[in-house]
């Protein structure tokens, strides 16, 4: 029997941090077997914020190592940097065409990052759900693992595979998101109330993946919690409950296990055990990513047969596209 096919992305836009391992990466590598897998470094969607060109660079390689030291086995996966096949920026033209502006006023994300980045409101920030959509479409996918921060960007994608389809004749798969029960939307540690973001300026908004131990338990023990004494899931409680569900994930014990281990203790309690798993989650995978991130020649193989892999199936559905829509 056939694989299922998966395409996900990630923008080298700054540190990786425990809400992309625990919203996207973790699931990426748990569900490798199961799955045809398509990874991707989204380097075209991070110049949207305006990026340094020599810091792009490097972070684009740092973040490839590191998704091979979370797990990500190249014998299972495909792995390659966005840029490096043309055809997702020529595909997400023609889409471009194809979207209502009124669907894409909709997009939230859009919204957020321009009040962040007020002096840099460009039409690429405004147009980065059609370079999604094209990313995912491109590779004719059947489920997109992502956090539920990009749940509204997968659904313009399939609206817009919908409407092409219907227009012009069977040329896109419909992809669906594979959300994570737990995990798809990990808060700030110093603000429960806003999703834990590598671009947040907060010293303790996130913890990164190349965090030290000091680190880490420094900013759990700094980590907005709320006046109540009971350690339960209680999702009015943010930022407790947000670190109960990094807990019950990394342990995979069940709520009632974790709320009988912490009943009558204190938050201080949660916040060290917490502190200890997360450091021996992180040991391995920085140990892995200090190893593989030396072998330069290595990793630029292992990105440049991913690309030379997948080009295939990016060129033969972008050229189906572009004969149905008569430019070829
Ligand atoms: N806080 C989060 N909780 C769970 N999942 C998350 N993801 C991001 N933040 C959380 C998921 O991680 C994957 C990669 O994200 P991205 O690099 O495409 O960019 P993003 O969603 O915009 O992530 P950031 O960290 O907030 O980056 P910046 O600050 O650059 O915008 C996606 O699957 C995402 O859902």
């Amino acid at each position: 029997m056939t694989k299922k096919r998966v395409f996900s992305g990630i923008q080298p836009t700054g540190n990786i941090h425990l809400g992309n391992y625990l919203g996207a990466v973790k699931n990426w590598v748990d569900s490798q077997d199961e799955y045809e897998n398509i990874f991707c470094v989204v380097n075209t969607h991070a110049i949207t914020i305006r990026q340094d060109p020599k810091e792009l660079k490097k972070k684009t390689y740092e973040l490839a190592s590191m998704l091979l030291a979370c797990g990500i086995d190249i014998a299972k996966s495909n792995l390659f940097i966005q840029s490096h096949i043309d055809e997702h920026a020529a595909l997400a033209w023609i889409l471009d065409c194809h979207i209502p502006m009124g669907d894409m006023s909709r997009m939230t994300q859009f919204k957020d990052k321009s009040v962040k980045n007020p002096k840099n409101v460009n039409v690429g920030l405004f147009n980065y759900p059609a370079l999604m959509a094209a990313d995912i479409l491109l590779y004719q996918v059947d489920d997109v693992p992502v956090g539920e921060d990009q749940k509204q960007h997968l659904e313009l994608a399939r609206d817009v595979a919908m409407r092409f389809n219907r227009d012009y004749g069977e040329c896109f798969k419909i992809p669906k998101p594979m959300i994570p029960a737990v995990g798809a939307r990990i808060m700030g540690l110093d603000d429960p109330q806003t999703k834990m973001s590598k671009s947040a300026q907060g010293e303790n908004h996130a913890i990164f993946l190349l965090d030290s131990p000091d680190v880490i338990s420094r900013k759990f023990k700094k980590a907005v919690t709320d006046s109540q004494t009971s350690i339960v899931f209680d999702q009015t409680r943010a930022g407790l409950y947000n670190l109960l569900s990094i807990y019950e994930i990394l342990t995979g014990k069940t709520r009632e296990e974790i709320e009988s281990e912490f009943e009558g203790k204190g938050y201080g309690h949660l916040k060290t055990a917490l502190a200890e798993v997360v450091i021996e989650t992180l040991r391995p995978i920085q140990e892995n990513y200090h190893r593989i991130h030396k072998e330069t020649g290595y990793l630029e193989s292992v990105l440049y047969n991913g690309a030379q892999q997948v080009r295939p199936i990016a060129k033969a559905t972008y050229d189906k596209t572009k004969e149905l829509v008569g430019l070829l």
